[in-house]
C-alpha cells in the first residue's frame, strides 16, 4: 500500500481500466479510484475494452467511462504516465489495451484480489483475503486524511462488494465487508434502490433466452455436475445479449447434490467461454486454469479455442479425471 502511495504522489497522468466484460467490482473499483485520484489533483481517464453494461450506467455522473478505440484514444495512452488495471490479476484480460499498452513505454499496475496470474504487470497490490477490489479502494480513502468518500463514490463501492459478494452472500464476505458496507451506507447510499437498478433491470430477452438455457440442462456424474449451453443463434432469436445471461449459471448451482455447475456461450465458430461454479467441495479455478483461465475456487471462467461441439466433452473429461483424483486421493 505504502509502495502505491508513493507511485501515485511521484506520477500526474493516470488512465485507469477494468477487464473486458466488466462487472459490478471492475467499474465500481474503477469509479471510487478515479474519484480518489481526481482528490488528490491528478489527471486521470477511464478506457474499458468492452461497452459499459448498461445496468451500471447509473454509476456514470459527470465524468466519462470511454469504450477504448486505439485510433482515438492513442493520445490519452502516449500522455499517460501509470496505468492501472483494475480487478484483473491476468494481463491478458485487459482485451483490446494490451496491443497498444505492451508497446508503450508506461508503468503497469494492478489492483486486484484474484491471485496473480503470469506476472506482466510492473506492479502489483494484490490482497486475496477480501472479497472485491472495492474493498482494496476503500481502504485507499481510509488510509489517506486528504481523501473523503462521498455519496456517488460510496454508491459505486457498494455495487462493486454487493455484486462480488452474490449479495453478501459468499465466503469471502467477512465481518470487514460487513463494516466496511456499513460505513458507505452511513454516507446516505440507498441499498434497494441500487439493488433495483442492478437486479431487478431485465430485459425481455432474458426470458425466452433462459427458457433455452433450462432445456438444455443436463445433469451428468451422478447429478454431481450440472451444465448447460447457449448457441449465437439462441441468442439471436430471442434477441438477447450477453449480459442477459447473467445469473443463468447460479440457477443450476442450486439444484441439490450438484458440486459442479459448468455454463458453455458460443462465441464464434472456433472458441467457447466457460463459465464455472462450485460449491466449495472442487476448486473450479483449477479447471479453468486447465484452458488458460482463471478465477476463484468457486468462481472461474475460461475460453477455450474449440468449436461448441467439441469444448463441451473436452471439458466434461477434464471435470471426469478431477472428480475421480479426489476419490482416489480420499
Ligand atoms: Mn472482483
Amino acid at each position: 500500500m505504502q509502495k502505491f502511495k508513493e507511485i501515485v504522489e511521484a506520477n500526474e497522468r493516470f488512465v485507469l481500466t477494468t477487464h473486458i466484460n466488466p462487472d459490478g467490482d471492475g467499474i465500481g473499483s474503477e469509479i471510487g479510484l478515479y474519484f480518489y485520484l481526481k482528490q488528490l489533483g491528478k489527471s486521470v481517464h477511464i478506457l474499458n475494452a468492452s461497452k459499459m453494461p448498461k445496468i451500471y450506467d447509473f454509476l456514470e455522473n459527470g465524468f466519462e467511462i470511454h469504450h477504448y478505440s486505439p485510433d482515438e484514444h492513442e493520445q490519452i495512452l502516449k500522455n499517460t504516465q501509470i496505468l492501472i488495471a483494475l480487478d484483473i490479476g491476468d494481463y491478458s484480460r485487459m482485451g483490446s489495451l494490451v496491443d497498444l499498452v505492451s508497446t508503450m513505454n508506461l508503468f503497469t499496475v494492478s489492483i486486484d484480489h484474484h491471485p496473480k496470474m503470469r506476472e506482466r504487470f510492473d506492479f502489483y497490490l494484490t490482497d486475496t483475503a477480501v472479497s472485491s477490489t472495492a474493498e482494496i479502494i476503500f481502504s485507499l480513502f481510509e488510509n489517506d486524511s486528504q481523501a473523503e468518500i462521498t455519496r456517488e463514490i460510496a454508491e459505486a463501492l457498494y455495487v462493486g462488494i454487493m455484486t462480488d459478494t452474490g449479495r453478501f452472500s459468499y465466503d469471502s464476505t467477512s465481518s470487514e465487508t460487513h463494516k466496511i458496507a456499513a460505513a458507505l451506507l452511513s454516507c446516505g447510499i440507498e441499498p434497494y434502490s441500487i439493488f433495483n437498478k442492478v437486479y431487478e433491470q431485465n430485459r425481455r430477452s432474458r426470458i425466452p433466452l433462459l427458457k433455452d438455457f433450462l432445456s438444455n440442462a443436463q445433469f451428468v456424474q451422478n447429478q454431481r455436475v450440472a451444465y448447460s449451453f447457449l448457441t449465437r443463434k439462441m441468442l439471436q432469436n430471442a434477441g438477447a445479449i450477453r449480459e442477459d445471461m447473467n445469473g443463468f449459471i447460479d440457477l443450476l448451482r442450486t439444484v441439490e447434490g450438484v458440486e459442479i455447475t459448468v455454463m458453455f456461450t458460443e462465441i464464434d465458430r472456433n472458441a467457447t467461454r466457460v463459465n464455472f461454479r462450485s460449491r466449495g467441495k472442487y476448486p473450479v479455478n483449477i479447471l479453468a486454469g486447465k484452458f488458460n483461465g482463471g478465477g476463484h475456487p468457486n468462481a472461474a471462467g475460461a475460453t477455450i479455442e474449440e468449436p461448441m461441439k467439441l469444448a463441451i466433452p473436452t471439458l466434461l473429461l477434464e471435470i471426469e479425471k478431477m472428480l475421480k483424483n479426489n476419490k482416489e486421493n480420499k
